[in-house]
């Protein structure tokens, strides 16, 4: 059952959620949050970081905009030449004539998403709060950038393109502005988006430790028919994070330009997909733009095409749904692992 109309763009500030010690925490997956990965009761400091968080994240952001962009020439999107992972990614499979991705729901689960920002042409249907952070929009700048990979409006003579241009973006705020987010508020972010009519759930985070909350949501969106894309995590090593490596979640790995993993990212068995990852180019608040690296990334391009694949793909099996349909197709569109 739907809680809202989805056509009707609302604000909503529900659940704030107090931290407490001895809750699983995780951090994004982005490089320029702090990765230690650590549960709050062994990094009981981590409690502390939203208000300096916040000022060194913002000079994170001066830094990603300071790169002067090409001049906009027409209609194109005058950014286009920046977005390198475009060019690797199956995009042929986005442009069968006679579909689009109008009304595909992508529920993006990080900081929250600039809802005001000229490339993201109202694609932001509503904004919800799992946090404890006073402040719905997006301080950090991630959400807003893993949206813009998704969904930024295409051919409109602004910015970047997205690679769902007109799917619609849930905006879910499961982590503080210091980028720090709890397995409890996640879980509860998936089962808000699943039972509002999300298709795809973007998860730009990760976890060092199992959460049962997190992986029980997780199943119960797959049942529902829908798709849950989580970054692998940007230790470099081998080690699995969560909620990336539970059976119902497709995780990414990130990589470079030239097609190797990203020295940042994660890899091993346990990963399902490479997807560009590494200066990736996208939207910040404030009708600004930037680089940022990370797993997070190489996520949100996933998600990116499963949008735009869900009402492309027909329920060949006949279960009812067309997410496993979705998650093969990529799966078997994208590597498994990057060259060496
Ligand atoms: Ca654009
Ligand atoms: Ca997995
Ligand atoms: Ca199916």
């Amino acid at each position: 059952m739907k809680l809202f109309n989805v056509a009707s763009p609302v604000v909503m500030v529900v659940g704030l959620l107090i931290a407490s010690a001895g809750v699983t925490e995780g951090v994004l997956s982005a490089d320029d949050f702090s990765l230690s990965g650590q549960s709050a009761s062994a990094q009981p400091e981590a409690q502390a970081t939203v208000g300096t968080g916040v000022s060194a994240i913002s000079n994170d952001v001066l830094d990603d905009v300071s790169i002067a962009p090409p001049v906009s020439t027409g209609y194109e999107d005058p950014y286009l030449d920046l977005q390198w992972a475009l060019e690797q990614l199956p995009t042929a499979l986005l442009s069968q004539p006679g579909t689009d991705n109008e009304g595909v729901l992508v529920a993006v689960l990080d900081t929250g998403v600039d809802l005001d920002h000229e490339d993201l042409g109202g694609r932001v249907v509503v904004s919800m709060n799992f946090t404890s952070s006073p402040m719905v929009g997006d301080i950090s700048g991630h959400g807003t950038h893993v949206a813009g990979i998704i969904a930024a409006s295409s051919n409109n003579g602004t910015g970047i393109a997205g690679l769902a241009p007109a799917s619609r973006i849930m905006s879910i705020k499961v982590a503080n502005d210091g980028g720090r987010t709890e397995a409890k508020a996640m879980a509860e972010g998936i089962i808000w988006a699943v039972e509002n009519g999300a298709s795809v759930i973007n998860i730009s985070a990760e976890f060092s430790e199992p959460s049962l909350d997190l992986e029980e949501a997780i199943n119960y969106a797959w049942e529902q028919g829908a798709l849950v894309i989580a970054a692998a995590g940007n230790q470099g090593n081998q080690l699995p994070v969560y909620p990336a490596c539970y059976e119902n979640c497709i995780a990414v790995a990130a990589s470079s330009p030239d097609g190797t993993l990203a020295p940042l990212s994660n890899y091993g068995d346990w990963v399902d997909v490479v997807a560009p990852g590494f200066e990736i180019y996208s939207t910040l608040p404030d009708d600004s733009y930037g680089y940022k690296s990370g797993t997070s990334f190489a996520a949100a391009h996933v998600s990116g095409l499963a949008a735009s694949l869900f009402p492309l793909t027909t329920d060949t099996n006949g279960n009812g749904r067309v997410n496993d349909e979705v998650r093969a197709m990529i799966e078997s569109s994208l590597p498994r692992t990057a060259l060496n």
